[in-house]
Formats: C-alpha cells, structure tokens, sequence
C-alpha cells in the first residue's frame, strides 16, 4: 500500500456524514470506497465514478423512485459565516434540503445524480419574494428552464412546484440556481452545484481526490433599495460586523464585492466538511491524483492557481478536451472547469484566485498579511500544521 490512510479516513468521515445527516443511501459506492486502493486501481476495468467532496457544503443524493432521483429543495434567507476577518456573519439567501435546515448554506448542497437517470426537481420558495431554479447546463426541457418571464411562472413564496422529470443529457458538472429576479437573487447566493457522475471511467481517470468548487462574490455592506425585508429596526441594516446584515446585490461604494468565496466560505473561515465542521485545510497524500471542479457563480472572472505544482484543465462541462497544462486558469461567470494535479510535491499549499483584491477580505489580508478571500489551502502528504491563528471559529 503506497498511501497513508488520513485522507482515506478524512474523506470517509466527511462523505458518510453527509449520507448521514442527509438520510440519502451511502455514498460509499463513490470516492470513499474506490478512491486510490491498490486493488482497485490496480484493475484495469472500469471503475465507479468518485462523489466529489464539496468542503463547507453538504452532499446531497435526493430520493430514487424508479429511474428517477428526486431533489427537494428550499430557497431561504439564513445567516451564514462568511469570513473571519472583519466580518463572521450576513444574511444570505440559498438553499437546503427540503425539511433539514441543518443542510441550509449557499452555494446550496451539492447534488449528486447518475448517468442513465432521470432527474427531478421539487422547489419550495421560502424567500420574501417569487423565485425559480435553472438547471445551468443540463439538456432540460424548456418548461423546466425555470426563467420568469420567459419560459416559467415564478413560484410564489411560500408555494411548491414540481419540474418534469428529464434526462440531464450527458455526465458532468452544471448548477441550480435561480433565474427570477436574477440580478438580485444570484449575489445574495440562489445558487448551487450539480453533479451527473459517469457510471464508468477509464480507471487512470479516476481521481483519488474529487473536490468541487463554488466561486462566489458577497456585499453585505450596502444598502439594496428594492427589497423590504431587510433586517433591523425601521428597515435600517444593522451593523453587519455582529449581526449579519443582508447581501447587496451590487457592489459597494468602490465598485467592489468585498468578500470573495469558495463554497461560501473565505480562506479564514474555510472548514473540511459539512455546515460547521471544524475549519482547515483540505488534506491530501503524497501522490493523489486531485481534481477541483470549478463553478463561477459570481459576476466576474477569477484566474484560479495552484502553488507547487502545474495543474490540467482535463474537461469543461463534462466534456473532455485536449489537456491544457497551466499555471492559472481564468473561469467567467457562468463557466465549469474540471482542473487536475498529482500532488507529488509536499507541504502546505494555497489554491487561489490570482486576482490580487480577491486574496483579502473587504481589503484586508488576514494572519501576517495571508491571502483570505478566495483561497483554500490544500496540504499534501505530512506538512507542519497551519498556524491557528489563520482560521476563524466554524460558523
Ligand atoms: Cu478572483
């Protein structure tokens, strides 16, 4: 056996606790049973597809009927941690799982859903005004396209609707999110990630380590005129540095999203697991095979970056295309990315936004001047601890 067994043990814990709390069936048929076993990868068969983790997200396989799996989905307003520095709370709008707000987050649970399926969407509207989910790249019928004004009737709040059941068309990584509303709703975090898993790859596809990604920008500094639901007395936000004021759907006063995520989370505040698992780094073996698939849910590009290593942009959408080895990849708003490295080299590592405003949290650098904003650190093989000082307290 040429690996350790802390990732192996660490992706367990976090894939069966997502199972768990999310009552869906295991999902050790994925990454944590298949993922780098000498066995398994030593058979040249085909393999089954890995479960991407989705760190400070829950993992969520719905309800199979049939050939059918059944997602039930809440859009609602919470608070959520964003980031440690200046700022732990806002008010955000995303989703969960409908009936269990202890999966509640935005991006929303990431849902997990098989080649050959069908898949169905059951949407409740908890927000304070109408709303819809769009499937985001899947090949749905057009009265499941979910854009008002267009091709959909907004559900009303407080109302429950239920798409046709369809075919997503091909296996890869696409989205919900809302299109009602959108300039308004999609900031403040109506937005989520969804992932048709092949149901065979060429076992040297099969990553040991499958992680996707959200990308997302944040005001919860500004004023926003067109909702009355603001929280605070007299309609007034309150101080968002204790309280947690609702998102701006615009950026401030200089132009700027001040806060800059993944999974919803700022480097500082970036935890390995489900809602309120402890924070810290992602680890990894010496020699994984890691994927990262990115999704930029936010309204401008990031140039995404490893330390220590190249990384290869293998497929986009599902798609493959002719492996493109770089050293930072831009996505748009909108895009999806499947990048890959081996991590061969050990020791602490940032995986970050190049931009340079978007490693700071309302402009400000974190523990001795680290990059916050949107950075993840990944640790590969046996690496000195990152220092304490770097994480906030888990939401
Ligand atoms: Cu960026």
């Amino acid at each position: 056996m040429r690996r350790g067994l802390a990732m192996r043990r660490t992706t367990s814990v976090i894939v069966v606790t997502a199972a768990l709390v999310l009552g869906v069936p295991t999902l050790l048929s994925g990454q944590a049973a298949g993922s780098g076993r000498g066995g398994r990868d030593g058979n040249r068969g085909q393999v089954a597809p890995t479960v991407p983790i989705t760190p400070s997200v829950a993992t969520y396989q719905g309800e199979k009927n049939g050939d059918t799996r059944i997602f039930r989905l809440t859009a609602t307003e919470f608070q959520q941690q964003l980031a440690t520095f200046p700022i732990r709370n806002a008010t955000v709008w995303g989703w969960q799982v409908t009936g269990r707000p202890e999966t509640r987050s935005t991006p929303g649970p990431t849902l997990v859903a098989y080649e050959g399926e069908r898949i169905q969407f059951v949407v409740t509207n908890n927000l304070p005004q109408p709303t819809s989910l769009h499937p985001h790249g899947t090949h749905q019928p057009n009265e499941n396209d979910g854009v008002a004004g267009i091709n959909f009737d907004p559900i009303n709040p407080g109302e429950t609707r239920t798409y046709t059941p369809y075919r997503p068309g091909h296996a890869g990584t696409f989205a919900y999110h809302t299109h009602t509303n959108t300039a308004t709703q999609e900031p403040r975090g109506v937005v989520g990630l969804i992932t048709i898993l092949p149901q065979r790859v060429a076992w040297m596809d099969k990553p040991n380590v499958d992680i996707g990604m959200t990308l997302q920008t944040f005001n919860p500094d500004g004023p926003d005129a067109d909702d009355t639901t603001v929280p605070g007395e007299g309609g007034k936000m309150l101080n968002p540095s204790d309280e947690g004021g609702l998102i701006a759907p615009m950026p401030d006063d200089r132009g700027m999203f001040p806060f800059f995520t993944i999974n919803g989370k700022t480097g500082d505040a970036s935890n390995t697991g489900v809602p309120g698992a402890p924070n810290g780094p992602i680890k990894v073996n010496q020699g994984d095979l890691v994927q990262i698939r990115l999704y930029n849910a936010s309204s401008m590009s990031h140039a995404m970056h490893m330390h220590g290593t190249d990384m290869t942009v293998v497929d986009i959408n599902g798609h493959p295309v002719s492996p493109q080895t770089v050293t930072a990849k831009a996505i748009a708003p909108g895009e999806f990315f499947t990048v890959r490295f081996r991590a061969n080299n050990p020791g602490t590592w940032i995986f970050h936004c190049s931009f340079p405003g978007h490693q700071a949290n309302a402009g400000k650098s974190g523990f001795q001047g680290a990059p916050v904003g949107m950075t993840r650190i990944i640790q590969v093989g046996n690496a000195a601890p990152v220092p304490a000082a770097y994480f906030g307290p888990p939401s």
